[in-house]
């Protein structure tokens, strides 16, 4: 059954880089509402268990030092359609690939350190809030 809820993270390079406000903006001006947030930083423990579809790829141990290197914005976002919606609000994972006006086209700058997550699934979406926030930090 589809839900109505999408989890993200604003990735430390968008964190470093001083694009929370920007897109947080578009992401408001889409119409999702927020529904849980905050500034946190993931241990390796924690890169490690939220990638772990990823941990036989080639690319798993850049991608558990890069998300573990700074403040992340972690956040659950609600409107309907959401992780569709959200995914196309953010663009291909990599860059050069995504289309002009969405977020990884303008904050992104590689396929690696890709700015923005968005959950791929309504179960996944699920599973990553619960990840990061607890049924009292959700409003
Ligand atoms: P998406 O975030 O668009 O769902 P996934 O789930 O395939 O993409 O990949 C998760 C994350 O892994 C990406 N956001 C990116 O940071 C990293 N990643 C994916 N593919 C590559 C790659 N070929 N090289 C380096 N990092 C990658």
């Amino acid at each position: 059954m589809a839900t109505n809820r999408t989890f993200t993270m604003l990735k430390p390079d968008a964190v470093e880089k001083g694009h929370i406000g920007a897109i947080l903006q578009m992401i408001n001006a889409a119409g999702f509402r927020i529904v849980a947030m905050k500034l946190t930083q993931m241990t390796t423990s924690d890169a490690e268990t939220f990638y772990a579809i990823h941990k036989e790829r080639r690319f798993f141990p850049e991608l558990v030092t890069y998300m573990t290197r700074g403040p992340i914005v972690a956040a659950i976002l609600e409107k309907e359609n959401a992780v569709e919606d959200f995914r196309t609000l953010i663009g291909a994972t990599n860059p050069a690939d995504a289309a002009e006006g969405t977020i990884r086209k303008l904050y992104a700058a590689s396929i690696g350190e890709n700015a923005v997550h968005g959950s791929d699934s309504d179960d996944n979406a699920a599973i990553e809030g619960a990840f990061h926030f607890s049924g009292r930090e959700m409003f």
